[in-house]
């Protein structure tokens, strides 16, 4: 091969490798910066993008870094847990899975301290075959891939949102999340999963959202 053409294919080579590079540094990066990296995970549709947006109308942290929204994909927020300010990032607005389709979920989890895997709780409480199993295989996936990290996983909690969709919710808010909690495959999951807390709400107003995001709040250790 003459040597000019070798030069250019090198040097696209060369570049090709740093894009990589760089790119794969980003989740590190987040990781050094905020101890609490989270993962947003979920079916489609069940509310990841929404409680990102509503985390980043929370208090970010005012240190010099960049502000709650520096790209549309994630953000930064600070939470009252057990009455400390403790901040928290999501690097990335993770794309839904409806079945085994999760390449990007497997990175998110690696690289996060917490996981919060978002549900249809109207679903679950009406007992919705399709939803129970889809459940069962993601939780099957997170058991796999929390069983590679002895000691060491996220700490996972179930978020049921779209409870307003359950007939009851309106006037018995609390009995949609009784009848979540009781479901098997939400029993089963969190004993699986070591314990994982579960919460039931809603993002569909604002008044739901605050009081979804109060609960994930006092459940977070
Ligand atoms: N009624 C109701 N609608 C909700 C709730 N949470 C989210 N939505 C709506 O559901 C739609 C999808 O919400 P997203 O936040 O985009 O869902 P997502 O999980 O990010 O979806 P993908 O990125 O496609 O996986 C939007 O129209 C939201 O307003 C909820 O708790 N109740
Ligand atoms: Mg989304």
């Amino acid at each position: 091969m003459p040597l000019p053409l070798v030069i250019p294919i090198i040097a696209v080579a060369a570049a090709a490798l740093a894009g990589t590079a760089i790119f794969a540094a980003i989740p590190k990066i987040w990781k050094i910066l905020d101890k609490n990296t989270v993962a947003i995970l979920g079916a489609p549709q069940t509310g990841k993008t929404a409680l990102i947006r509503l985390l980043r109308d929370v208090d970010a942290p005012d240190d010099g870094l960049p502000s709650a929204v520096s790209g549309e994909d994630r953000g930064r927020f600070r939470l009252e847990v057990k009455d400390k300010a403790v901040d928290f990032a999501v690097p990335r607005d993770l794309p839904g899975s409806d079945g085994l389709n999760v390449a990007e979920w497997k990175d998110a989890f690696d690289d996060a301290d917490h996981v919060w895997y978002l549900f249809r709780a109207d679903l679950v409480a009406q007992d919705d075959a399709a939803t129970v199993q889809l459940l069962r295989t993601h939780f099957a996936l997170l058991r796999k891939w929390l069983s590679a990290k002895p000691g060491s996983g996220p700490k996972i909690l179930l978020v049921g949102t779209w409870a307003d969709e359950h007939s009851d919710y309106a006037r018995h808010a609390s009995r949609v999340a009784e009848k979540v909690m009781k479901a098997g495959v939400i029993k089963i999951g969190s004993v699986q999963l070591g314990g994982s807390p579960v919460v039931v709400g809603s993002l569909a107003t604002s008044r739901d959202a605050d009081r979804l995001l109060k609960g994930i709040k006092s459940r977070l250790q």
